[in-house]
């Protein structure tokens, strides 16, 4: 008996908690040092990455993972939920349900950790990622009021449940990269697409008031990008010209290869085509996050040190002209550990094997990435 309260003392003298997964010993981890949570911080950025919440239906699984969650403590200075706070989720069981509860693991371990939050996304306004409700969802007799009262609501509770954000991706991907168009969703249909993307706005900033309000794409530096960018500073001079409040332009960052089934390689990066675009944006007076960073390497061959090299070499390039741009405020990866990653269920490698998308390997070791996202960083102006 007299031995049990020394096995505890020396359990918590290592900062391992009690909770039952903290008793299955770990093998030592290395996260470099220093941190990329304070390599950012030294020049006025903030490092961090998104992380699912668990292991339910087709929600990622990677925040069971013990090791996973100290290499977010050890290098994220904000997390940001990669799913758990979409109408799928949080409306997932009808018009009247809110359930916060997959969020709040992650907000709930933010906190703990002293960590910020970001969030993603109020209104990821493409037809696809709502709730299936909502598609045969009666507005009722003054669908307007009905319309516009379900999408106020909706960024409120959002807004008011986590006061603690230092960000909001307001609206998510509204621009169609085939022709720079805006989408259609339910709300549209009945609002109007400017009204329904203002009210978004003007909504987030009353409910949240220090949070910086994003608009957040996927429009890229490849070559194939020329559509979605115009069609993106369209909208955001138009969110001008109206005085919708909005505080920077979120720039995915998922690099690399096309996103498509037959490509081989990275795309072409049209450097100068995208230095014009990000001072257009800039000059508008947007700040520019880097919010879903991580390097598709598809097509790339199947060695890890040639392939893991070239990630990280292009990463790099990307990284230094993104950073150079002193709007530039945050950074966030979209995903830690390669395993997790989204690019691992869609545009499958030839030979089936798993890609390396990411700062961790499947063995929570750092790569060369890691080394590339730090030599950025380090190699950043003050801001
Ligand atoms: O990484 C996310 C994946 O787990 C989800 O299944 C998917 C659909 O909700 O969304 C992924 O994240 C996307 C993000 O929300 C918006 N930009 C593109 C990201 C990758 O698809």
């Amino acid at each position: 008996m007299r031995s049990f309260p020394t096995v505890l003392s020396r359990r918590a003298a290592l900062g391992l908690g009690a909770a039952a997964g903290a008793m299955t010993a770990l093998p030592a981890l290395a996260a470099p040092s220093p941190s990329l949570a304070s390599l950012a911080r030294d020049k006025g950025l903030i490092f961090g990455s998104a992380v699912g919440a668990g292991p339910v239906g087709s929600l990622t699984g990677s925040f069971e993972d013990a090791r996973l969650r100290q290499i977010l403590k050890d290098e994220c200075g904000v997390l940001v939920p990669e799913n758990e706070l979409k109408w799928y989720v949080i409306r997932a069981a009808g018009p009247q349900a809110f359930d916060f509860s997959r969020a709040d693991r992650i907000a709930d371990f933010a906190k703990a950790n002293g960590q910020a939050l970001r969030g993603h996304t109020l209104l990821w306004h493409h037809p696809q990622w709502f709730p299936a409700w909502i598609k045969t969802h009666d507005f009722g007799p003054q669908p307007k009021v009905a319309a516009e009262a379900m999408l106020t609501e909706h960024i409120q509770k959002l807004c008011q449940h986590y006061p603690q954000m230092i960000s909001w991706d307001v609206v998510n991907e509204t621009v169609d990269p085939a022709d720079g168009s805006v989408r259609n969703t339910v709300f549209s249909d009945i609002l109007g697409r400017e009204q329904t993307l203002d009210l978004a706005f003007h909504t987030a900033r009353a409910a949240a008031p220090k949070a910086r309000l994003v608009y957040n794409d996927y429009m890229s530096w490849e070559v194939g990008n020329e559509k979605h960018r115009y069609g993106v500073l369209k909208l955001l001079e138009g969110f001008r010209k109206r005085g919708t409040p909005i505080d920077a332009l979120g720039v995915q960052a998922h690099i690399g290869a096309e996103n498509a089934d037959s490509f081989t390689g990275f795309g072409k990066p049209q450097e100068q085509e995208w230095r014009a675009f990000l001072d257009e944006a800039t000059g508008m007076g947007y700040d520019l996050l880097i919010t879903e960073f991580d390097v598709h390497d598809k097509g790339l061959i199947l060695d890890f040190g040639p392939r893991d090299a070239a990630v990280a070499a292009y990463a790099k390039g990307y990284l230094d002209l993104m950073l150079s741009y002193r709007q530039a405020k945050e950074v966030l990866a979209w995903g830690m550990v390669d395993k997790y990653s989204w690019l691992q269920n869609q545009w499958l490698r030839e030979d089936k094997k798993p890609k390396r998308p990411t700062l961790y390997d499947d063995n929570y070791q750092a790569k060369p990435l890691r080394e590339a996202v730090a030599a950025a960083l380090k190699a950043a102006p003050v801001r």
